[in-house]
């Protein structure tokens, strides 16, 4: 299998973790850059959307979205980071709320990285952060126990995305107010599949 693959992207880095926490072998990676503005090409011929990551699978359509790709490794490995429900509804409503602070962040670092200055629009910019702080918040106060039990996708959505708010955003500080997400970061940053996947630069 091939796996489109960028190593900044942090949605990339959902599925590197899993792929080492579940022991996956057999996935070669290909690099792959594209933006809305500059696609590339041969990515698209797999992922229509031009976007990474993205599955080539010899006995199928090629999947993508991370979360896709994650929940299908997951099953070839066994691996069990989807429990069943309903524990599976709170793992999920953890990934999807990860995975919303991604999309917004990415959101606000493509305003800064692509668009010309003159087109830039302050207040989408910071409507963008004010979803990303709601969603930490509910972190913070609704999910601390579920994200300190057993290792599950929403734990790796999570830690991925508190690690690209590290590496794009981290003027915003967003430790300041969670002393407990804070802590959990610290810990499972340590992890072997985290260290190995840390983007570069
Ligand atoms: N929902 C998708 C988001 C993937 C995504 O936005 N990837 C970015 C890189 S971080 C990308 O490839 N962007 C290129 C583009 O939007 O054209 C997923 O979970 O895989």
């Amino acid at each position: 299998m091939k796996l489109y693959h960028s190593p900044t992207s942090p949605y990339v880095r959902k599925v590197m973790v899993l792929i080492a926490e579940a022991g996956v072998q057999g996935i070669a990676t290909v690099a792959v850059s594209g933006t809305p503005v500059a696609p590339d090409l041969t990515l698209a011929e797999s992922n229509p959307l031009g976007k990474v990551p993205a599955l080539d699978r010899p006995d199928g359509p090629t999947l993508y979205d991370s979360r896709v790709i994650c929940q299908f490794l997951d099953a070839q490995a066994g691996a069990g980071f989807y429990p069943s429900a309903p524990r599976l509804w709170d793992t999920l409503t953890v990934e999807a709320t990860a995975d919303g602070i991604l999309d917004a962040a990415v959101l606000m670092v493509y305003e800064t990285r692509i668009r010309p200055e003159a087109n830039r629009y302050a207040p989408w910019v910071e409507g963008q952060w004010a979803k990303v702080d709601r969603a930490l918040d509910v972190l913070e106060t609704r999910w601390i126990d579920h994200l300190s039990g057993p290792l599950d996708i929403g734990q790796i959505a999570t830690g991925c995305a508190l690690g690209y708010l590290d590496f794009r955003l981290g003027n915003r500080n967003w430790r300041k107010t969670r002393p407990r997400l804070a802590e959990w970061e610290a810990q499972f940053a340590k992890r072997a599949s985290m260290q190995a996947t840390v983007p570069p630069g």
